[in-house]
């Protein structure tokens, strides 16, 4: 009886301890499958990209299937976002403390702010639209976006600035005829470049905040994609107009001495971005396509005074869209 009871008690102990650690094990369930993102060393602990650089560089990869925002650093390499939808398009803030990206769980893109330090995104956009191509102004207090929406048989993008503050929106380039994104903001002048089709083909164009004035940088129907340099004096660009595939090309700020920088004729060369030295730029290379979701990218560093470029990194998945900051 009383080895019986002993036993009881032992066994009504064990059930406790059970109950305990489920309890435990359920609490701890609860907490990481909360919406947070998961900073997963991947793919390993161990992991170096294949040249060191100074700074920090985000950008969007499929490697696990669909695309995700990953922070690449000469330390290694972190998931920033984790999940079954697309994460998209990832720009720092000036300050490097904030990651603007674009994302779809509700089924349509909107722009998300993620902290870099830890916390759960926030969206800044929520219309039935695509919010996509998100991109600072140099207060860290206003972003630019493009929104996306069908039109007939074809798709139609406007630029518009939200002011984080107030929540206030407004449509950039109001008398823009035809489609314009992909912006980027001086970070010394009240600049803004974009990517711009007005008939044929895509351009460089540069709108005047203060003048309220847009004047087409490079013609011909065969560059977009500029991003000023960290001193504003020079942007980068993509022109296809040598190699009929693409390149990273580099002119001033008002669009004289346009310079091919890699001169890679067997691959479509894109998505350029500077480093926050601004004397190389970060871009991806595909033997295949010019469409971010088609080939294989890897991404490469160019020194913009010798020319001269090599591999940064290279995953199983398309590697898209680098954007470096300090
Ligand atoms: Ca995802
Ligand atoms: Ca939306
Ligand atoms: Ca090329």
């Amino acid at each position: 009886m009383k080895n019986a009871k002993q036993r009881w008690s032992r066994g009504r102990g064990a059930w406790i301890l059970l109950f305990l650690f489920v309890f435990v094990l359920c609490r701890k369930e609860e907490k990481t499958s909360f919406p947070s993102p998961e900073r997963l060393p991947f793919p390993a602990a161990d992991f170096k990209p294949e040249a060191p650089f100074q700074g920090k560089i985000v950008f969007q990869s499929d490697m696990d299937g669909d695309n995700e925002i990953f922070l690449l650093t000469s330390e290694g390499m972190v998931k920033l976002t984790d999940n079954s939808w697309e994460d998209i398009y990832p720009r720092w803030s000036p300050d490097g403390s904030t990651v603007a990206y674009a994302s779809n769980p509700e089924g349509n893109y909107d722009i998300y702010l993620l902290p870099i330090e830890g916390g759960s995104p926030s969206r800044v956009t929520s219309s039935a639209a695509d919010e996509r191509d998100p991109a600072w102004l140099p207060d860290g207090q206003r972003l630019l976006f493009a929104v996306e929406e069908k039109k007939g048989l074809s798709r139609q993008s406007d630029l518009w600035l939200l002011d984080l503050r107030t929540g206030s929106k407004e449509k950039l380039i109001p008398d823009f005829r035809g489609t314009n994104f992909l912006a980027d903001a001086s970070p010394r002048a009240p600049l803004i470049a974009f990517t711009g089709r007005r008939l044929m083909g895509w351009d460089v164009f540069l709108f005047d905040m203060e003048k309220r004035m847009t004047r087409e940088l490079v013609q011909g129907g065969k560059s977009c994609r500029p991003r000023f340099s960290p001193d504003g004096q020079s942007l980068v660009y993509v022109s296809s107009v040598a190699d009929g595939k693409g390149d990273i090309w580099v002119m001033a700020w008002d669009g004289s001495g346009q310079r091919r920088l890699t001169e890679r004729n067997e691959t479509y060369d894109y998505f350029p971005s500077w480093s926050p030295d601004g004397r190389q730029v970060v871009f991806c290379s595909n033997p295949r396509s010019g469409y971010a979701d088609q080939g294989e990218w890897a991404i490469l560093v160019v020194d913009v005074n010798t020319g001269e470029a090599r591999p940064l990194f290279n995953s199983t998945g398309r590697d898209v869209f680098p954007d470096w900051s300090k």
